[in-house]
């Protein structure tokens, strides 16, 4: 077998590690060999008696500060060419694009920032690209490289059937998801569309697509305006000049 795609992490709370990725389709994957988890405890690197690992800021302020000779340290424990990677609230927000190109490489180092920050130092001398999982603030980076792993280990050649890796590629197209139904065909007093019981493939075809439209456009009008630009380019249709409904 070839060398499976390695996931390095640095954190204070190292045994946070698998966490919910030991479940579930990347526990399965991390189980079957399709990836590997090495979490390293950062107070290892400390070097006083105390295993401190922050500081106060120079210039003042609020909160401490990770320090970069104890980070630099965790680092080179792990450091072998895979992209450096500190999870941080300032950081540019991690995209699905970036992710199928960690998923393509070797695997990743990351380094879960606790405390106000890390030291600007070690960001620079270890060129460690800064990512966010979104604007809402966390209370350390290890949930956030929880996030990014489950994301990339999805993508990893074994771990997902051939008809969801398919599906994948429709997400390209930038709509959300139509709404999806089961048995019973009446449930509570809502039934299911009828269009979804007609047998009708074509139809489906088109409501489903109608659907996905809409609720892209109601609740996501940045991924619409994007997706009417890539993929119907100039073509003015009805739905595109209607106002988007109030949530
Ligand atoms: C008052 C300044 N705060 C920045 C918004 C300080 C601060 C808040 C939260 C510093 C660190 C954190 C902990 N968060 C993360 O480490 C983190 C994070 C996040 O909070 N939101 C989205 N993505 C990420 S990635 C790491």
């Amino acid at each position: 077998m070839t060398a499976p795609w390695r996931a390095g992490v640095l954190s204070l709370f190292p045994e946070m590690f698998p966490g919910p990725l030991g479940h579930s389709l990347a526990g399965r994957a991390l189980e079957r060999g399709l990836w590997a988890l090495e979490a390293r405890d950062i107070r290892a690197f400390a070097t006083d008696r105390h295993r401190t690992v922050d500081d106060t800021p120079f210039g003042g302020g609020a909160g401490m500060v990770m320090r970069p000779d104890i980070l630099d340290a965790a680092l080179a424990s792990l450091a072998d060419g895979r992209p450096a990677i500190c999870l941080t609230p300032r950081g540019r927000p991690l995209t699905q694009d970036r992710v199928r190109r960690l998923a393509a490489g070797p695997g990743v180092v990351l380094l879960c920032g606790r405390y106000e920050g890390i030291d600007q130092r070690v960001i620079d001398a270890r060129a460690l690209e800064e990512i966010s999982i979104g604007d809402y603030v966390l209370s350390g980076g290890e949930p956030a490289a929880m996030v990014l792993l489950d994301a990339c280990v999805r993508l990893l050649p074994g771990v997902m059937g051939a008809a969801a890796s398919a599906e994948e590629e429709s997400f390209a197209a930038g709509l959300l998801e139509y709404p999806h139904y089961t048995r019973p065909a009446e449930w509570n007093g809502r039934r299911v569309p009828d269009v979804l019981l007609s047998g009708h493939h074509q139809a489906v075809a088109d409501w489903r697509r109608a659907e996905a439209e809409r609720i892209t456009r109601e609740r996501r009008p940045d991924l619409w305006a994007a997706h009417t630009r890539t993929v119907e380019p100039g073509l003015r249709r009805a739905s595109v000049a209607v106002a988007p409904a109030a949530p």
